[in-house]
């Protein structure tokens, strides 16, 4: 048995890295048995960045067999709907595990700037526990739109780093290399954004496919939207498929107050204590606080949004 780590994975083939000194070799693997201990509740069991113990397949040669997957440190998810068959509830999809930081990849233009869906990546980082910053690239399309820079000030003001960058030009990129040093990051934003180009700008050559071609895993008749790991020397950086939607995963609307940082210090503040909704009530210190300024008001209505679409 040897210790491995997933590079990439779709729901049953895996390329798991063995863990040898100086880099080891690389290995296809089936999960042995086909179920996991300790991952039925997900929609995958494994992502990058997951260990796991593995054996090689003698019938195989570079093929494998996964027996278990070590204890996670993190895990960054999102809600999958279609995890949510007749008799499953796995709507939990891993997207990358163990990481240090979430990069949260947003462009001015080409896809258009959508604070919205940085917020609600923002909820699921405080989720899961793991510092996140913005990176807004595509930084030399910015054609100086008050509206965005507005937005990324007050990221910056509520405390998560903003970084301008272009991957094309590598204006911004030394700070973003400084980041990422001794790291393992995932970069998360909607496709077209320019996740595999920056992963490209700080790793030449380990092929981070621009375009997304990289986003489809080919095995036999379907085909899995799937996160990648590539490594460098001092930089590791998960890639994921481009997200259209995304619904914070393991959290009930009466939480999500404690996941959005400016909202989080007033939990239970108002008059109505915890039972408050924050939309009407007198003495809502949210309320309050949107109107003083203190809590931007697109992330007010972005909680108003995200807060409409999860249980209670
Ligand atoms: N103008 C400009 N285009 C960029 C920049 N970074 C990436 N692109 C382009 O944006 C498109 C999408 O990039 P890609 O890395 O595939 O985005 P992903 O879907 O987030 O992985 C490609 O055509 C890139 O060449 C940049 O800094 N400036
Ligand atoms: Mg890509
Ligand atoms: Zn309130």
């Amino acid at each position: 048995m040897e210790r491995g780590l997933v590079i990439r994975g779709s729901r049953n083939v895996f390329t798991v890295r063995l863990l040898e000194e100086g880099g080891g070799a690389l290995l296809e693997c089936r999960i042995k048995g086909k179920v996991l201990k300790g991952v039925e509740r997900y929609y995958n069991p494994l992502a990058p960045g997951d260990y796991v113990a593995v054996e090689k397949d003698p019938s195989g040669p570079g093929t494998g067999l996964i027996l278990a997957v070590e204890e996670r440190r993190n895990r960054f998810t999102r809600f999958n709907q279609k995890g949510l068959g007749a008799n499953r509830s796995a709507a939990s999809q891993l997207l990358a595990a163990n990481v240090d930081l979430v990069i949260c990849v947003t462009s001015p233009a080409s896809p258009p700037f959508r604070p919205r869906f940085l917020d609600r990546a923002l909820v699921q980082t405080e989720i899961a526990g793991i510092p996140a910053v913005i990176v807004c690239n595509k930084w030399d399309l910015f054609d100086g739109d008050i509206d965005t820079d507005e937005r990324l000030e007050d990221f910056a003001r509520i405390g998560y780093p903003v970084l301008r960058v272009a991957a094309k030009t590598g204006e911004g990129m030394e700070g973003l290399r400084l980041l990422a040093a001794g790291k393992l990051s995932v970069l998360v934003g909607q496709s077209g954004a320019g996740k595999s180009s920056l992963i490209n700008a700080l790793l030449p050559g380990t092929g981070a496919r621009v375009g997304g071609i990289n986003e489809k895993y080919d095995r036999g008749n379907h085909t899995t939207a799937m996160s990648v790991l590539f490594e460098g020397p001092g930089i590791r950086l998960i890639d994921t498929p481009g997200i259209r939607r995304l619904l914070p995963d393991g959290v009930t609307g009466g939480e999500l107050i404690h996941y959005m940082r400016e909202f989080a210090p007033l939990a239970g503040k108002c008059s109505y204590g915890l039972s408050c909704s924050h939309q009407s009530e007198p003495g809502c210190k949210v309320l309050e606080a949107a109107a003083a300024g203190a809590i931007h008001e697109d992330r007010y209505e972005s909680y108003l949004r995200i807060r409409e679409e999860l249980l209670d």
